[in-house]
C-alpha cells in the first residue's frame, strides 16, 4: 500500500523565540546546575525534552476560554464546565479540581490507604509511590515482566500480571488492599501501553475480591491511540470512544491536566462513588482550596475544559504519536539503543546499553542527559537510578532495570526540524560516550531527590 505521510492538524500562529549557546557557556551551566538537568535556567536551553508536563501549546479556542475566566471563589462557571467534559470525555460522575495531579494523588491517598496496607501497580511513578508511602502504605509492582526490558517489543508493556496480583493477595489479604492503580500509558516503562484486554480482566479479577480500581489517567488519550492501533478490534473505533471504554472499567482517577489536556497548570480527582466525593471535598479544602476551585483560577478550568475536547481527537493523536515515531525510528535506524516499541508521550534511551562502562551506582542515565546537554543544549531527564530513590525500609538506592533518559515530547510545540536535530545529537553524543563519566551527590534531598539533587563528576579510578 501507497504509504501516506501526516502533517499536523494546525498552524502556527505565533512562536517564541529561542537561542543557541556556545559548548563553554553549556558546560559552566551544567556545573552550575549540578548535573541536573532540573537546575537549569530554561533560557539556558535550546530544545527543551525535559518533560510533556505544562509545556505544550494551547490553542486559540484554549486563549480564547482563558479570556472567559470566571474567578468567582464558588461556583465559577469554568468548574461546571470542567465537571461537564470530565462527565462527558471521561465519564466519571463527580469531578474534584486540584492544582496538578501530585494535588489529586496527596486527597486519595489520605482517603483510601491505612497504614500497613499495599497498593498493587502497573509500576511505581515517583510521585504516586510517594504520596503512597507518606499515607502509611507500600507500592508493589505488578506489571509484566517485559516491561521491565527495553528490548520486548510487547505491544502491552503496561499490562497487569495476575500471577503476581494473586500472589500479593494471597500473601497479605484483599483487605489491605484497597484498590489497584492503573496508569494508563506508563511514563516510567517508556509510555507503554496497557490493553483493554487486560484492564477488563483486572475488573473481574477487583470484583472478585472487592477491591477499586484508581486509574492515573493522565495519558489515557496516548493509551487509547495504541489500543486503536495494535490491539485487535479497535481500529474502527475512535480515541474518544476508547477513551470513555478505558475510565468506565475504573472507579476513581487522579489526573495530572498537564500532559494529555495541554493546559499549563492543573489537575483534578475523579469518581463515581457519592461517599468518595463527599470526603474529597472535605479534604481538598484542607490542601488545595474550594471543592468548585481546588487550586485553579476559573480560567485555567476553562482552558482544560477546552483541552480535554482537543485531546481525544483522532487526528490531534495521530500528529502527537507520530512525532514521537518519527524521532524513535530516525533514532533506531542510526543503532541507538532505546525502549522498544515507541511509546507514546517520550523516546526512552537505554543509558545502560549507551554508557555500558559506568556502573548503576554512579548514575548513567543522569551522566548522559548531561552530557547531551553540553553537546547540543538539548535538555532531557533522567529515569533511572536518580529517579527511582531509595527504599523506605532500607535506605539503599533502588536499582530498577531501566536506566533511561527520557526525551520528552511537548505537545505542539516543536517541529520536525526540531526533532531532526535532536536525533542527530544524540546520535554525536553516542559516538563520544566512552567519554561520559560517572557522577556522585553532593546534595541528596529526602524525597523525590531526582528534582533538586546535584552531582559532580566521579574522579577517574575513585569509585
Ligand atoms: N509527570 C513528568 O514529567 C512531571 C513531574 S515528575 C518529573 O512525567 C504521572 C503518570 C505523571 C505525573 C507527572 C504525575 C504527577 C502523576 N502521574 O506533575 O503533579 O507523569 O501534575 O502530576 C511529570 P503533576
Amino acid at each position: 500500500m501507497e504509504k501516506r505521510s501526516w502533517a499536523e492538524p494546525y498552524k502556527i500562529k505565533m512562536v517564541e523565540l529561542i537561542k543557541m549557546t556556545t559548548k563553554e557557556e553549556r558546560q559552566a551551566a551544567i556545573i552550575e546546575a549540578g548535573y541536573n538537568t532540573f537546575l537549569l535556567k530554561s533560557e539556558d536551553v535550546y530544545i527543551d525534552l525535559l518533560t510533556d508536563s505544562g509545556v505544550g501549546a494551547m490553542s486559540d479556542r484554549q486563549w480564547a476560554g482563558i479570556m472567559m475566566g470566571d474567578e468567582a471563589y464558588a461556583g465559577s462557571r469554568n468548574f461546571y464546565h470542567l465537571r461537564d467534559a470530565v462527565e462527558s470525555h471521561y465519564s466519571y460522575r463527580f469531578t474534584v479540581p486540584t492544582h496538578q495531579g501530585r494535588g489529586a494523588e496527596n486527597i486519595l491517598s489520605q482517603l483510601l490507604i491505612k497504614e500497613g496496607d499495599y497498593l498493587p501497580g502497573n509500576m511505581y511513578f515517583t510521585t504516586t509511590r510517594l504520596h503512597q508511602e507518606l499515607a502509611g502504605g507500600t507500592f508493589v509492582d505488578i506489571i509484566i515482566d517485559e516491561a521491565h526490558d527495553p528490548n520486548s517489543t510487547h505491544p502491552f508493556k503496561g499490562n497487569v500480571d495476575f500471577i503476581k496480583l494473586d500472589n500479593l493477595v494471597n500473601e497479605v489479604g484483599a483487605d489491605k488492599i484497597p484498590y489497584v492503580c492503573i496508569a494508563t500509558c506508563v511514563n516510567m516503562a517508556g509510555g507503554q501501553p496497557i490493553s483493554l484486554a487486560s484492564l477488563r480482566e483486572l475488573r473481574k479479577w477487583c470484583d472478585k475480591h472487592g477491591i477499586l480500581i484508581v486509574h492515573d489517567m493522565t495519558r489515557v488519550a496516548e493509551n487509547a491511540y495504541f489500543i486503536q492501533q495494535r490491539e485487535e478490534g479497535y481500529r474502527s473505533k475512535t480515541v474518544k470512544e476508547i477513551v470513555s471504554e478505558i475510565c468506565e472499567l475504573t472507579d476513581a482517577a487522579t489526573m495530572s491536566s498537564k500532559k494529555d489536556a495541554m493546559v499549563n497548570i492543573g489537575g483534578f480527582l475523579a469518581m463515581n462513588d457519592a461517599r468518595l466525593y463527599e470526603q474529597a471535598c472535605e479534604l481538598v479544602v484542607v490542601y488545595e482550596g474550594l471543592h468548585t476551585y481546588g487550586g485553579m483560577a476559573g480560567r485555567d478550568m476553562e482552558a482544560l475544559a477546552i483541552g480535554i475536547t482537543e485531546s481525544v481527537q483522532d487526528d490531534h493523536m495521530q500528529a502527537r504519536v507520530g512525532q514521537i515515531e518519527y524521532l524513535w525510528d530516525r533514532l533506531e535506524s542510526a543503532g541507538v539503543p532505546l525502549v522498544k516499541p515507541c511509546g507514546g508521550h517520550a523516546v526512552f534511551l537505554d543509558a545502560r546499553a549507551m554508557l555500558p562502562h559506568l556502573p548503576q551506582n554512579q548514575f548513567p542515565a543522569q551522566a548522559l542527559a548531561a552530557a547531551l546537554y553540553v553537546e547540543s543544549g538539548i535538555r532531557a531527564m533522567e529515569r533511572g537510578v536518580v529517579s527511582a530513590g531509595r527504599d523506605k525500609n532500607t535506605g539503599q538506592n533502588r536499582l530498577p532495570k531501566l536506566e533511561l533518559v527520557r526525551l520528552t515530547i511537548p505537545r505542539r510545540v516543536y517541529t520536525q526540524a526540531h526533532m531532526d536535530v535532536t536525533a542527530e545529537s544524540v546520535i554525536r553524543v553516542m559516538k563520544h560516550a566512552d567519554e561520559v563519566k560517572g557522577l556522585r551527590f553532593t546534595y541528596e534531598p529526602r524525597m523525590l531527590r531526582f528534582f533538586q539533587g546535584r552531582f559532580e563528576e566521579c574522579l577517574a579510578g575513585t569509585e
